[in-house]
């Protein structure tokens, strides 16, 4: 081969290794997880939006909880997060997903909220393995400013409901929390509620980075602890071992449940715009085996 095109060929190689590697865009945090896994929900970056429709390629249950007319591939995106760096639990062998909700976002019938929300694969609604000892959920959140959320509506995004749906045993919301004064629950931020729908913890929400978080429960002690970083920074304890039921089994849920506005029926009536277009990124999601003190920060 003529020098020059070998030339030619090796610079157009050095020019496309330049652009993938622009500072900041690739680099993930080296933590790592330090304990048994029980549930995993970080997404390989080989995997593909189809691989969600399927029990053999998901990590979640491709069945719920959604719009029966949505698949789970028509649901989630593959952000671009916009050259910073994944979430802190994601090495370069993960990448950052979106749930996103639509007008289509009509569980059953439940026509108030508008909701997409995963479970685990194997995290069963009676006897899961994640409702005994200690168990910490690990979950990084980041916005996307094309699919602002509206914060003058009460979001859930991460909560665990117990088995005989009375109730929930926390709650990781955002925006305006329905019958609670506004003055002292800003909308901005994000909030941690116990069984009773008391608020244990907020933070405000930041546009742009990652905030990981992290909720031990212990099952045994009956107890609920908030562990919180932004960035790349290591996760900190930011409550102590607060007292909470954590009775009654049941199941994991992350995404978005979006309640309506202007009714005492959220479930089935009230307001919500049309045209909705809105996603909530989420990285870093598995399920660890806390026993003896573990605890990957
Ligand atoms: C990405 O991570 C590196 C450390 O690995 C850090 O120096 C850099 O500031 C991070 N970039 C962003 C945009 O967070
Ligand atoms: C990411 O971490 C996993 C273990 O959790 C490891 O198997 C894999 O090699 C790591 N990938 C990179 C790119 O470091
Ligand atoms: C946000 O929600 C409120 C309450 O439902 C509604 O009045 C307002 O129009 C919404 N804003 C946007 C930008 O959709
Ligand atoms: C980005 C990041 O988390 N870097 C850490 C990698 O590991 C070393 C040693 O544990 C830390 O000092 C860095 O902060």
């Amino acid at each position: 081969m003529h020098s020059t095109l070998i030339w030619r060929l090796l610079s157009a190689a050095a020019a496309a290794a330049a652009v993938s590697a622009r500072p900041g865009c690739t680099q993930a945090s080296n933590a790592t997880v330090k304990c048994p896994i029980v549930f995993d929900g970080r997404i390989k970056t080989t995997t593909q939006l189809s691989d969600f429709d399927s029990t053999s390629t998901s990590p979640f249950n491709p069945d719920y909880v959604k719009g029966q007319n949505l698949k789970w591939s028509q649901i989630l995106k593959f952000p671009d997060t916009g050259g910073v760096n994944n979430s802190r639990f994601d090495n370069d062998s993960y990448k950052p997903l979106e749930v996103t909700i639509s007008d289509a976002s009509i569980f059953q019938t439940q026509k108030g909220f508008r909701r997409a929300g995963l479970q685990f694969q194997g995290d069963t609604n009676t006897n899961s393995p994640a409702v005994a000892g200690i168990k910490t959920l690990h979950f990084s959140v980041k916005q996307d400013p094309q699919r602002p959320l509206n914060l003058s509506h009460e979001y859930l995004n991460v909560w665990h409901e117990a088995s005989d749906y009375s109730a929930n045993q926390f709650n990781f919301e955002m925006g305006t929390i329905i019958g609670q004064q506004e003055s002292s629950l800003p909308k901005n931020t994000f909030k941690v509620l116990n069984r009773q729908n008391k608020m244990i913890w907020s933070t405000p929400v930041d546009g742009t980075a990652w905030q990981n978080f992290a909720l031990q429960l212990d099952f045994n002690k009956n107890t609920l602890q908030v562990y919180y970083s932004k960035g790349s920074d290591p996760l900190k304890s930011v409550t102590n071992a607060v007292s909470n039921d954590n009775s009654g089994g049941g199941q994991f849920q992350i995404g978005m449940l979006k309640k309506p506005t202007g009714t005492s029926d959220v479930v089935n009536a009230g307001y919500q715009e049309s045209k909705l277009n809105e996603g909530q990124i989420y990285g870093s999601l598995f399920i660890e085996d806390s026993a003896n003190g573990c605890m990957s920060l």
